[in-house]
């Protein structure tokens, strides 16, 4: 990878990285993805107006690399991961969960936040692949980044989960004064990377077909829990805080031969809502 593209991710907190898959790769992961999602989301008939605002922003299954066999090649690709570890500057990465971000057609834009605030990880060594399975302009939902917001250490929680994020809050972040989002325009085959703690949001989906995209979140080996934040990531493995997050819910993405099998014990019933709505994997 050429050293620009890192300096650009290192000072930017944002890169695009053109051509990673072939055209033929992200013809098969599309479909298997659309496979995935109806089969995830069959016992959901809702039309998006029905939807709370935050699923109007998109249609979301994390953790698919466990139930499907296919998909788990994508999330563990070591082309992916190898570039996201040289971005970070880390050797190792761990998965900390995958997830589809479907915009349909018609969905609103996603507000803007920092993603680092959402995760009880303690270190601030994150980072998302974005993948998108179509070309992506300002139509379609295309992420906007606030470019330098990585460099803030500090995790501001942005509540996007119960709608429309107002102006006078996203004021109140000193990180964003002045600044506006650069929306980014992708091909099929390209990938967005983006740090833990980068502001970003995106537009929403004004064209006739749905957005889908898979997007891969990384963190840096040997982080640890660094608080009692609610996460399926680590609690499902009962990490406690102060703990080394290290379990078969996180297990190691790069570098790796092959891909893990699916972590040993099923997600318990504790996690009944999630799984029913096709948001976790049922077993
Ligand atoms: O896909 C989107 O609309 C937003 C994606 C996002 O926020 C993320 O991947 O962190």
């Amino acid at each position: 990878m050429h050293q620009d593209l890192i300096k650009h991710f290192r000072e930017k907190g944002f890169v695009t990285i053109p051509s990673v898959l072939e055209d033929l790769e992200v013809e098969f992961y599309r479909e298997l993805l659309k496979d995935a999602i109806k089969e995830r989301k069959q016992l959901d008939n809702r039309q998006l107006s029905e939807k709370s605002l935050y699923e109007q922003s998109f249609i979301q299954c994390q953790n698919l690399w466990e139930d499907f066999k296919d998909i788990r090649e994508l999330t563990f690709d070591q082309r992916i991961a190898g570039i996201a570890a040289k971005l970070l500057g880390v050797d190792r990465l761990r998965i900390w969960h995958d997830q589809a971000l479907i915009k349909e057609s018609g969905g609103r834009e996603t507000d803007t936040h920092h993603d680092a605030s959402y995760w009880p990880i303690k270190e601030t060594n994150t980072i998302t692949a974005w993948i998108p399975m179509v070309s992506i302009s300002e139509r379609n939902g295309h992420m906007g980044f606030f470019s330098g917001t990585h460099k803030v250490k500090e995790k501001r929680f942005i509540n996007i989960f119960k709608g429309k994020v107002g102006q006078e809050e996203l004021d109140k972040l000193p990180q964003l004064k002045g600044l506006r989002p650069e929306y980014v325009d992708l091909k099929p085959g390209d990938i967005s990377f983006h740090h833990g703690l980068t502001f970003h949001n995106a537009k929403p989906n004004l064209s006739s077909e749905d957005r889908p995209v898979y997007t891969i979140i990384y963190f840096a080996d040997g982080s640890t829990r660094g608080s009692d934040q609610f996460h399926f990531s680590v609690d499902r493995a009962s990490i406690g805080v102060g703990e080394v997050i290290k379990s078969d819910v996180t297990p190691l993405a790069f570098p790796i031969e092959k891909p893990p099998n699916r972590p040993k014990e099923p997600i318990s019933d504790e996690f009944i809502f999630p799984k029913s709505l096709g948001l976790l994997p049922k077993n």
